[in-house]
């Protein structure tokens, strides 16, 4: 087993834009409903806002006993002392990433096809994110619908497999069925009336598995 357990469960992604009351009540919330990772995404913020708001993610995570995982910022995830980052295809290279942070942090891999999930297990991430799974809205670039049926070829390699795109509580037993060790759903989740309940919503469906 590799730094990241298989039984992630919901993978909580905070982004200051898409969140209604801030993401630090929000990843409280997530948090109190059982998360073990939080992925701190900000594609617009300035160096100094991302760090400061990195710094309060880490201070909440670390007393609730969550990960933190740092979305594109080697150089930011190194200075809070994050548990990880999260590296896209078009971000610094995975192997420079590990150079820089060491053995001991987590490094997760987006990826979109086999082939980048073959290279992600070979290279030793820690976890790869699939997607998008189904259509979304939230990213402009992941407009590519992956689907159920190339999830479950990809489960085939031996990686802890965070599913993300287009997923609701609706459609997420299926994405789980299909071999998802983990799963993200950004837009879904602030639609409901509370970040706890939504996110409680979406682990029970992991425990269920069980
Ligand atoms: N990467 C692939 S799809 C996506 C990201 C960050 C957006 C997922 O957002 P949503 O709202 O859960 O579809
Ligand atoms: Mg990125």
């Amino acid at each position: 087993m590799g730094l990241v357990e298989r039984d992630i469960g919901f993978y909580y992604i905070a982004d200051p834009f898409f969140s209604k009351q801030g993401i630090l009540k929000d990843v409280s919330m997530a948090c109190d409903a059982g998360i073990k990772i939080v992925q701190y995404r900000n594609k617009e913020a300035d160096g100094k806002t991302f760090y400061k708001e990195a710094l309060e993610l880490k201070t909440l995570c670390k007393s609730k006993g969550v990960l933190l995982i740092i979305n594109d910022r080697v150089d930011i995830a190194l200075a809070v002392d994050a548990d990880g980052v999260h590296l896209g295809q078009k971000d610094i290279p995975y192997p420079v990433a590990r150079k820089i942070l060491g053995k001991e942090k987590i490094i997760g891999v987006s990826t979109h096809s086999l082939q980048e999930a073959t290279i992600a297990y070979y290279g030793n991430a820690d976890y790869i994110g699939f997607g998008s799974i189904y259509k979304t809205s939230t990213k402009e670039d992941a407009q590519q619908e992956q689907g159920i049926e190339k999830l479950k070829e990809i489960r085939k390699l031996d990686i802890p497999i965070v599913a993300i795109g287009g997923i609701t509580f609706e459609n997420a037993k299926s994405v789980i069925d299909a071999g998802a060790d983990g799963l993200c759903s950004i837009s879904d989740i602030q639609k409901g009336n509370s970040i706890f309940s939504s996110v409680l919503n979406f682990q029970m469906l992991f425990k269920r598995e069980n």
